[in-house]
């Protein structure tokens, strides 16, 4: 009786899992109206810096040759290495089959030409439409940089925007390249000084509101190295009291932090060669504490960070965490942390997000992460259950809305 019970209601909580549509709350994905830096198709596919990495594994020459290469000889070549030398057994690997699967290309004859001719009848825009339908995505978070020449003018002239496509306001030049930064803010036309002296902040502010409204901006974000500390006297602390926080006051904007990265480790594998090392809760709590007028969202990269940030969130409610980022977005550490952020924080979390960099990874990230939010969903109502508490579909459904992106809304108020 109690078996055929919680096989019932793990099959529920599969389906709504699996048909539940997502907002996923950080992607590096553009709208398409973005044209070229769209990026799409089965070449974008295996020229992902996590394939990058993972094919120098299996040589032990330069990368040098390998950036010498168009992008059609480098998907080539990671081709051969990592899915005809061996098999593509590693996640990111797998990914690549599970986007095609998806969008019904079949892979088993390993050839890749005939693989290139499925994508030729696309257009970003229509290939963007089948894609989210198929990974059940109803919104998707942009990461936008109006410090980067290509994707500037698009914002500065206009678009028509796809009705899927929310932006964020990333600002690691300017809270990490202060220096470089300066110069491009006076340019146009904010009067900011190298020292931050005089009506640096306020100017900064002026920036930070003008790209808000010009992007519609749901909240603004930067990654941080794992040695940021707060508090302590730098310039980033500086901006980010002066400017970033006062600003999300006045515009009800939350800042997102996604501490943990460490930039060019291995700088010849370009992006491919960063890593991570643990960073500090502690800072992180002081923030939350000092402003507690300040919503704040935050990701880390290591996972012996992940314990300590769960607590973190259940100190301070203007805190939200969220996500499996990068090198945790692994099926084994995504369902360790989901079941311990929902042991810890129940509905009061992001617990993924996918981070995508090419339109069909959306499918391939979703349908990995969903039955691993499933099972763990499915164990917790059945403890549930064995406790006297009968969780019905609708509740389900809206706990399960929370989880994907409902919750998110929610905190920053959009
Ligand atoms: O996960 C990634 O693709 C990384 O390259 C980073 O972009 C990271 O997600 C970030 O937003 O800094
Ligand atoms: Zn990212």
């Amino acid at each position: 009786m109690r078996a055929e019970r919680h096989s019932t209601l793990s099959q529920i909580v599969h389906e709504v899992v699996n048909l539940t549509p997502v907002f996923d709350i950080h992607t590096h994905l553009f709208d398409p109206a973005f044209g070229p830096l769209v990026s799409w198709g089965i070449d974008e596919l295996l020229t992902y810096h996590y394939l990058i990495a993972e094919s120098f594994r299996t040589v032990s020459d330069t990368p040098d040759f390998f950036w010498k290469l168009d992008q059609k000889g480098q998907a080539d070549w990671i081709w051969k290495q990592l899915f005809t030398e061996r098999s593509p057994i590693s996640e990111a690997c797998r990914g690549v089959i599970t986007s095609l699967h998806l969008l019904g290309i079949n892979p088993r004859q390993r050839d890749l030409s005939s693989i290139r001719k499925h994508f030729a009848s696309w257009t970003a825009e229509t290939f963007t439409d089948r894609v989210l339908q198929v990974a059940k995505v109803r919104k998707v978070c942009m990461t936008n940089l109006p410090f980067d020449d290509q994707e500037r003018p698009y914002w500065e002239r206009g678009f028509q925007r796809h009705p899927a496509f929310v932006a964020a306001l990333r600002l690691d030049p300017l809270l990490l390249e202060w220096d470089r930064t300066a110069p491009q803010l006076y340019s146009w036309g904010y009067d900011v000084r190298a020292d931050l002296s005089g009506k640096t902040m306020d100017e900064v502010r002026r920036f930070l509101a003008d790209w808000t409204l010009k992007m519609d901006s749901q909240y603004c974000m930067a990654s941080l190295p794992p040695d940021w500390r707060f508090p302590e006297n730098s310039a980033t602390n500086r901006l980010l009291q002066e400017a970033v926080l006062p600003f999300g006051r006045e515009y009800n904007q939350a800042f997102a932090m996604m501490i943990g990265v460490r930039r060019g480790v291995n700088p010849a594998l370009r992006m491919a060669g960063d890593s991570l090392a643990p960073a500090d809760v502690p800072s992180v709590e002081a923030l939350c504490s000092a402003y507690p007028q300040n919503k704040f969202l935050c990701t880390m990269l290591a996972r012996e960070n992940q314990h300590a940030l769960c607590v973190a969130a259940r100190k301070f409610s203007n805190l939200h965490i969220f996500g499996c980022w990068w090198f945790l977005n692994n099926p084994s550490l995504i369902e360790e942390s989901m079941r311990m952020r929902i042991e810890l924080l129940g509905l009061g979390v992001t617990p993924q997000h996918s981070d995508c960099r090419v339109m069909d990874q959306l499918g391939y990230k979703w349908n990995h992460s969903r039955p691993i939010l499933a099972k763990v969903l499915a164990e917790k109502y059945g403890d549930l259950e064995d406790a006297g508490w009968h969780p019905s579909r609708p509740e389900i459904e809206k706990d399960v809305h929370a989880l994907l992106g409902g919750e998110l809304e929610r905190f920053i108020g959009r």
